[in-house]
């Protein structure tokens, strides 16, 4: 909740919406907002979120919000920003342009690339759930090696998605976006502690978010918020800091789990524990070993030429 100059105190994305019960994404979005305070306006790419946020004749949002394409949350954002700016209205005031795995690392990445490149006073949300969710469960450059979608299908001649999710942090870092970090609505406090430092900072920022979907991973809907600290607790998704291209701060696990542990209650991930399932398994296993030597120190060896 969050109070208001008026004094009302109210959720800045508020329930009643048609998300799913459990939606990890509906948690992270709430926990931006909350973050955010109500001086911020919001560019929703088309995806769940926007969708369910705003059946029509009603709204969830409770700050000024805009329903962009799929592909260009980042543009429209940035021309807010500009305009903003052209009218003198810029005071007080944050941007935050977001969206879905699909809206960020593959349809969205031109404009979001261009958003990054100009440098706009802009935090950049993905909300990553690893498939097109709102259009029925597809794989993007976010579903990770394994996992069923309804375009990754499992059977005679496929074990699942067969490529490694996109670096998109890095893919920040390296047009020299000054603050990249990560998170799950699994730490809270970890989550909206990155949002207001983000939006301290002049410049692009890239927060990449972890959010369990119920229905595309096959889980049950109390089991969301279980599934995004299980990925942090296998190291199957890194959180991370990243400051003018320095790793400032990783999260080391207390007591790391096996990656079968966040696996096995996905029915997205059920053909792999079949005979054969190994060779993915292990890949698996090999990305959390990867993921957990991450350290503080230089994110890319040489910046933007
Ligand atoms: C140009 C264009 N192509 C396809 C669509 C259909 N479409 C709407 S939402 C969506 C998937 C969104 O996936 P993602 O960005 O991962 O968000 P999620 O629904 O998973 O939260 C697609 C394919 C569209 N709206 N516009
Ligand atoms: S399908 Fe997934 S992302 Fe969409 S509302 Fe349901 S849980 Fe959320
Ligand atoms: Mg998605």
């Amino acid at each position: 909740m969050t109070p208001l100059e008026d004094g009302r105190i109210i959720n800045l994305m508020e329930p009643g919406h048609t998300g799913c019960a459990g939606c990890g994404q509906a948690i992270g979005a709430r926990l931006v907002l909350k973050a955010a305070g109500p001086r911020v306006i919001v560019a929703n790419a088309t995806g769940c979120l926007e969708v369910y946020t705003t059946t029509y004749p009603r709204s969830s949002w409770e700050v000024p919000w805009i329903h962009s394409l799929f592909e260009n949350a980042a543009a429209v954002a940035s021309g807010m920003e500009v305009a903003l700016k052209a009218m003198g209205r810029y005071e007080n005031v944050k941007i935050i342009a977001q969206a879905g795995d699909g809206g960020t690392a593959d349809i969205g990445m031109g404009c979001l690339s261009g958003m990054f490149e100009r440098g706009h006073d802009i935090l950049y949300v993905c909300y990553d759930n690893e498939a097109y969710m709102n259009t029925g469960y597809q794989r993007s450059s976010l579903t990770p090696p394994g996992a069923r979608t309804t375009t990754s299908p499992p059977g005679t001649m496929s074990w699942g998605n067969k490529t490694r999710k996109k670096n998109m942090p890095l893919i920040a870092v390296a047009h020299g976006v000054p603050y990249v970090a990560t998170a799950t609505p699994a730490e809270p406090r970890d989550l909206m502690r990155k949002v207001k430092k983000a939006l301290e900072i002049e410049g692009p920022k890239y927060l990449h978010l972890l959010v369990p979907c119920v229905p595309g991973w096959g889980i049950e809907s109390n089991l969301s918020v279980e599934m995004a600290r299980l990925a942090v607790e296998t190291y199957l998704f890194p959180v991370f800091e990243i400051e003018e291209g320095v790793i400032t701060k990783v999260k080391k696990v207390k007591e790391r789990k096996p990656v079968e542990d966040y696996l096995r209650p996905q029915k997205r991930f059920a053909h792999l524990f079949k005979p054969g399932g190994e060779a993915i398994l292990e890949e698996l296993r090999r990305i959390a070993e990867e993921n957990s030597k991450l350290e503080p120190g230089p994110a890319v060896l040489f910046g933007p030429t």
